[in-house]
C-alpha cells in the first residue's frame, strides 16, 4: 500500500515548515550548482539567508521555458552528466526540444510521487493497467510505469497507437485500467464499440491527463468504457506526471507539496494573486537534483484550494487546468478558452465528442468555426433537423462565449482521431 498518511496528513503548518526549509535548500543548491541562477539570484539580491518565509519566495526572479530553451541541452543541470541517469526531453513546436535530467534520487522521488496518485486514484496491486501513452522522450508512459510498479499493479507497457492490438490485449488479460491521454482513451472507446467487444472488457480505472478534458467529456468516456477516471497534471519541465493528481474524491488534484511549491500569478502582470485567485500556475521544484526550477511559469491557468479534502490528504489542491494562457484564443479581442466550447458541445446527444476549432481573419475580423461531428449519419437525410440542431448550437455557443461562432456539423468519423495529446484549434491568422 501506498498511503503515505504521515506525510499526505500533515497539518498545514508542518507542510508549510517543511516548505520553507527546503525551498532555502534548493535556493543555496542553484546557487552553487548553476551558473545560470547564480547569476540570476545575484541580480535579484536573493540569497538562502534572506529568505524568512514562504511569502519570500516572490524576490526570486520568474523562470520561463526560454531560458530552457537559451541554455540547451544542459545548461540548467545542477550535477555533472556523470550523476544524471535519465533525460526526457518534450518537443516543442519550433526548434530544439526542452531537456530535463534527473538523477538516481529524483526518480526515486518521481516514483513515490508517482504512486501516492495512483493510489489516490484507487488503483492496487490487484490491477493490471495498460499504459498507453507513447514510451520515449516523453515524461507520461515512464512516469506512470515507475509508480504503477512501486504499488505492485501489474504493468502492461503497450505503449501508444495499434489500437486494435491494445483492444484485443485488454480483452485478452481482463485490464482493469488504462492510462492515457483523454482523447485516445475516447478513441479506444469507439473502436472497441466498432470490434463489438466493448462488453467485454473489464476495465475499472483511468488514470488520464497530459491534456485537458472537460467533465462532461470524462463522462462521456467513462459511460463508453464503463470506468471512473481521474486526471493527473504534470509537465516535463517540473518532473513529468507525478506534480498532481485527483483522489476519488474529485475534488481537485492534490499538489505533492512536500516536492512542489505552488504559486498562482497574473498571467499578464506576474503579480502574486491572493490565495483562491484563478490565474496562472507558478512552481518551485523543492527537492529536485537533475534539473531544479525556481519559479518556473507553466502557462497553465488554475486556481488552489488549501481546505483539507473529504478524502483525509491535506495537500492542496489545484482545480482542472482551464487551459494554457498561450492556448487562450483572442477573438476580436474577446478571451475564449477551448474547454468553455467543449463544455457547451457536450451537453448535445446528436453530436458526437469530436470537434475542431478553425479561427481565420478576414478584412481585419475574426472568424471562429466550430466543426462538430455528427453522433450519427442518419441525421443528415433531415434538414429541417440539421438547420434546428445547428441553431441550438451556436445559439449556446453565443450564451456561453458573448461572440458570434460558425457552426458547421460535419459528417460522423470525419474529423481526426489522437493517439496522444488531440490537437484541435486550427488558428490560420497571421497575427495572433
Ligand atoms: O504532459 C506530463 C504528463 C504526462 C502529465 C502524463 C500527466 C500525465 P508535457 O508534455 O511537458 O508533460 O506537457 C505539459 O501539458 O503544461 C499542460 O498545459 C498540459 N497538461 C498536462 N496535464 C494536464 C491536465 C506532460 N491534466 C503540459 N490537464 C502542461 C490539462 C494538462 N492540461
Amino acid at each position: 500500500m501506498f498511503f503515505q498518511k504521515d506525510i499526505e496528513t500533515m497539518s498545514r503548518a508542518k507542510i508549510e515548515e517543511i516548505q520553507l526549509e527546503r525551498l532555502k535548500h534548493i535556493v543555496q543548491y542553484c546557487m552553487d550548482n548553476i551558473p545560470f541562477y547564480n547569476k540570476r539570484l545575484t541580480e535579484a539580491g536573493v540569497s538562502a539567508d534572506k529568505i524568512k518565509c514562504l511569502e519570500d519566495v516572490q524576490y526570486i526572479p520568474y523562470t520561463t521555458k526560454a531560458d530552457i530553451r537559451d541554455t540547451y541541452p544542459f545548461g540548467l543541470f545542477g550535477k555533472p552528466i556523470k550523476d544524471i541517469v535519465r533525460i526526457h526531453a518534450s518537443s516543442g513546436t519550433t526548434g530544439k526540444p526542452t531537456v530535463v535530467g534527473y538523477t538516481k534520487n529524483d526518480i526515486e522521488i518521481w516514483s513515490d510521487c508517482m504512486a501516492r496518485i495512483v493510489m489516490a486514484a484507487g488503483a492496487s496491486d490487484e490491477d493490471i493497467i495498460q499504459i498507453a501513452f507513447g514510451y520515449g522522450l516523453f515524461t507520461g508512459a515512464l512516469g506512470l510505469h515507475y509508480g504503477l510498479e512501486k504499488i505492485g499493479a501489474t504493468v502492461v507497457p503497450t505503449s501508444s497507437g495499434n489500437t486494435e492490438k491494445q483492444i484485443m490485449l485488454m480483452q485478452d488479460f481482463q485490464t482493469t485500467g488504462l492510462v492515457s491521454t483523454p482523447s485516445y482513451a475516447q478513441y479506444i472507446g469507439e473502436m472497441a464499440k466498432d470490434m463489438g467487444v466493448i462488453d467485454k472488457l473489464n476495465l475499472k480505472l483511468g488514470l488520464f491527463g497530459s491534456e485537458g478534458c472537460t467533465e462532461e467529456m470524462r463522462g462521456q468516456i467513462e459511460k463508453t468504457l464503463g470506468l471512473f477516471a481521474t486526471d493527473n497534471y504534470g509537465m516535463s519541465e517540473l518532473m513529468g506526471p507525478g506534480v498532481s493528481g485527483e483522489c476519488r474524491e474529485r475534488t481537485g488534484l492534490h499538489i505533492n507539496e512536500d516536492h512542489f511549491l505552488a504559486e498562482i500569478i497574473d498571467p499578464n502582470t506576474g503579480e502574486v494573486l491572493p490565495k483562491g485567485s484563478t490565474g496562472e500556475l507558478v512552481i518551485t521544484t523543492l527537492t529536485k537534483e537533475g534539473i531544479p526550477m525556481l519559479r518556473y511559469r507553466t502557462k497553465d491557468i488554475t486556481k488552489i484550494n488549501y481546505e483539507p479534502c473529504r478524502c483525509g490528504r491535506t495537500f492542496a489542491r489545484m482545480d482542472k487546468v482551464k487551459g494554457r494562457s498561450d492556448d487562450m484564443l483572442k477573438i476580436r479581442g474577446v478571451n475564449v478558452f477551448p474547454s468553455q466550447i467543449e463544455s457547451v458541445l457536450m451537453k448535445f446527444d446528436e453530436i458526437a465528442p469530436h470537434y475542431q476549432l478553425v479561427i481565420t481573419r478576414k478584412d481585419f475580423s475574426d472568424r471562429l468555426e466550430v466543426k462538430v461531428e455528427l453522433a450519427d449519419d442518419g441525421l443528415l437525410e433531415n434538414f429541417a433537423d440539421l438547420e434546428n440542431l445547428r441553431d441550438r448550437i451556436h445559439h449556446d455557443l453565443k450564451t456561453v462565449l458573448g461572440i458570434e461562432t460558425k457552426v458547421s456539423l460535419v459528417e460522423h468519423k470525419s474529423l481526426e482521431r489522437f493517439q496522444g495529446k488531440a490537437k484541435r484549434i486550427i488558428d490560420l491568422r497571421d497575427n495572433k
